[in-house]
């Protein structure tokens, strides 16, 4: 299909490619006021042919998020729950908006190239990111296709990369990204204690598609555990480099009402920190649990 053409399933939605490696417009489709129960198979279907989908002009409620990603799977908590929505828990806000001097959402979320939940024994299935406040430049979310970026590895290096695992870590985010910036507090002990470090295979097979994947990512993989450090430190630079290149990567500008829903399964994302802190970027955002990596 090429880049651009709007077809419509079969079973009733349109979808359009945004970019060569990843991404689809999905059109036709109001969340809120529709009984789209027939056709979320085919919403289902495109999350996983495309690996991002984005929906816009969306008006969901916190709850409307909660019911749409419960379709995908069950919903899990994140480690930072003083960012929960008061009013409905199983929501978590994304936000510079603060309260009393406060931000009352996770502030600078993912502003490094990152899979969510990575560093969890069984990270995240789908992410679903719906914004509600957007400033007016800038605050884009890039995504990056690590299926595509495999497939473009020669065999002998997919083979070695195949043997190997790594470790990933929250606290890397904190030791590296977070460490100088205001506003975002260390994490408790008790916080870390519900992060210990975990392994993962460093090409992973995506259990639905059957695809491989890279899956390694500088927010939280700290190093590969089958190298030396040196080994493992170049080995990582070298796969961040091919990976983000600008062919594997779709980037979103938001527009308010827009759901992007992504499988963190077989990409990474990371949010661009380019825009006016006193103007309000605020989302809600809900998770779907995912496997074990294999
Ligand atoms: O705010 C963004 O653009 C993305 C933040 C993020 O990494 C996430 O919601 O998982
Ligand atoms: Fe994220």
């Amino acid at each position: 299909m090429p880049e651009g053409t709007m077809i419509t399933t079969p079973s009733g939605i349109d979808v359009k490619r945004l970019a060569g490696a990843l991404g689809a417009e999905i059109s036709g489709l109001d969340l809120a006021e529709d009984n789209y129960d027939n056709l979320f198979p085919a919403l289902y279907q495109a999350f996983l042919d495309h690996q991002v989908i984005v929906l816009r002009g969306q008006n969901l409620t916190p709850d409307q998020l909660v019911d749409l990603s419960k379709k995908f799977g069950d919903l899990e908590a994140h480690v930072l729950t003083q960012f929960n929505m008061e009013e409905n828990p199983e929501v978590l806000l994304i936000s510079n908006v603060k309260k009393a001097g406060k931000p009352i959402g996770a502030i600078y979320a993912g502003q490094y190239w990152h899979s969510d939940l990575s560093y969890m024994p069984r990270p995240t299935q789908g992410s679903f990111l719906h914004s509600k406040e957007i400033p007016s430049y800038g605050g884009d979310t890039m995504f990056c296709s690590m299926t595509q970026a495999y497939d473009d590895l020669s065999e002998p290096m997919q083979a070695f990369l195949g043997g190997l695992t790594a470790t990933h870590d929250y606290t890397n985010a904190y030791d590296t990204f977070f460490a100088h910036m205001p506003d975002r507090p260390p994490l408790t002990a008790e916080e870390r204690a519900k992060v210990p470090p975990v392994t993962h295979p460093v090409i992973r097979t995506h259990p639905e598609t059957g695809k491989k994947t890279v899956y390694v990512n500088p927010g939280f993989t700290r190093r590969i555990n089958e190298l030396s450090f040196s080994e493992s430190r170049r080995v990582l630079d070298f796969l961040f480099e091919h990976c983000y290149q600008p062919q594997y990567i779709y980037r979103h500008m938001w527009g308010v009402g827009d759901l992007v829903i992504w499988d963190n399964r077989s990409t990474c994302h990371r949010a661009v920190a380019d825009y006016d802190m006193t103007e309000n970027r605020h989302m809600i955002r809900c998770s779907v649990a995912g496997d074990v990596p294999q």
